[in-house]
């Protein structure tokens, strides 16, 4: 029999899950839009999902196998909907991935199926997350996560050194998935791999984040990109780095791919996070550059500073002070609908579209690096309004 409280708790739920979003109207920035609310929480996660229904073996109905975040989706735009492989993080700290859909991409997103699962090819694989969902040419969608294992070297004494590796996995409906071998690199470890979604030279191409540790990436010199011969034995045998870490920007201290690049007609957008410390800690922000169409492994534009920061709210959580994004789409419409995830431990939305990244892309001026340079490049700016507004009178 069904314990009553679940129905009291859905009723509660489906108000949540029907709930209208709207832009936040106290945010300008003319380049994307804010939403007032996430556009996923754990409150989201369907609730067969976290409770024992059954009134006699759950007779207090406890959460038992609660979710604690959804974070981190990777996302694709299929068949007409927004669909979202989500990072949900149970209570046992575990990342398990999940399907939501929503018919319009910024409410109405509802868990669909069951969490996904394929053949476990490596025991030693601990914990999974950050998927990159990419719709290749070649037909599939490949997704490539974050396989994590405990660092097989770690002394015994040490309960949380681990080992990052690119695990990898394709499907054609999002329904099967077949587990491929991980992608293997010759750094350490890797975190924020990325496939980009056409050939280039013939070849399946990548973006990689090589990295010595597991949290620093050490003498990893940022984005790198690299090329793949056999995509059902991955291996890039060299990494180039594209996008370097720089000192005193957003992205000193590490940096990564965020989703697949957006195709436009004046070249691939890239959007990447940036992290740089503080005395409170990793600050993540995302920013973009943009890469030739022939090219995709050299830069050519990259706005200075960030594109998007934590902001109000967003900036509390499990992790303070993140914003990550691993998932973007650009749907019939040209318009782009940016998935990101604040301080690891929820999931919302910006959308802007094509047209508008691409002037924020190549006409935001670059990072002048130095203090100087930056007061000249604002200088440079009121002087011009100065003549503007003077013109007027
Ligand atoms: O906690 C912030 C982020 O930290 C990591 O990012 P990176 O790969 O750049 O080191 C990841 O664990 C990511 O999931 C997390 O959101």
């Amino acid at each position: 029999m069904i314990h009553d409280k679940y129905y009291e708790l859905l009723a509660e739920q489906e108000k949540l899950l029907n709930r209208k979003n709207h832009k936040d109207n106290q945010f300008y920035n003319g380049v994307y839009e804010r939403y007032a609310y996430p556009v996923l929480t754990r409150h989201h996660v369907p609730l067969h999902w976290r409770f024992d229904l059954n009134k006699e073996s759950n007779p207090h109905f406890m959460e038992r196998l609660g979710i604690n975040a959804t974070l981190n989706p990777g996302a694709i735009y299929h068949e007409g909907k927004y669909i979202l492989v989500v990072r949900t993080e149970g209570l046992d700290r575990k990342s398990v991935f999940a399907l939501a859909e929503s018919d319009n991409g910024v409410d109405g997103f509802r868990f669909v199926g069951r969490p996904l699962v394929w053949e476990d090819i490596d025991e030693n694989e601990t914990n999974m997350y950050d998927m990159r969902l990419v719709k290749h040419e070649d037909g599939w969608i490949y997704g490539i996560y974050c396989s994590e294992s405990k660092d097989p070297d770690a002394a015994p004494y040490d309960t949380s050194s681990a080992v990052a590796q690119a695990g990898f996995v394709r499907t054609k409906d999002l329904k099967t998935w077949t587990r491929l071998p991980n992608i293997r690199t010759n750094s350490p470890q890797q975190r924020n791999v990325v496939l980009h979604p056409e050939f280039v030279n013939g070849k399946y191409a990548f973006y990689t984040r090589p990295q010595e540790g597991f949290i620093s990436t050490g003498s990893g010199g940022g984005i790198g990109f690299g090329y793949c011969d056999d995509i059902l034995n991955p291996y890039i045998e060299e990494e180039q780095i594209i996008d370097e870490r720089r000192y005193h920007t957003v992205y000193e201290v590490k940096n990564g791919q965020g989703p697949a690049p957006i195709k436009t007609e004046q070249g691939w957008i890239h959007i990447a996070h940036g992290v740089r410390n503080t005395a409170a800690g990793l600050r993540y922000v995302l920013y973009t550059f943009a890469t030739a169409l022939d090219e995709p492994n050299r830069v050519i534009a990259k706005p200075g500073g960030h594109f998007l920061a934590p902001y109000d709210d967003e900036r509390v959580g499990d992790v303070s002070n993140v914003v990550f994004c691993n998932g973007a789409v650009v749907n019939d419409k040209r318009e782009v609908y940016i998935y990101y995830a604040s301080s690891d431990t929820r999931i919302h939305v910006a959308t802007t579209t094509v047209d508008k990244l691409i002037d924020y892309t190549f006409n935001t001026p670059a990072d002048p690096f130095r203090s100087l340079g930056c007061a000249s490049q604002r200088a440079s700016l009121i002087e011009n309004n100065e003549r503007l507004l003077n013109e007027r009178l």
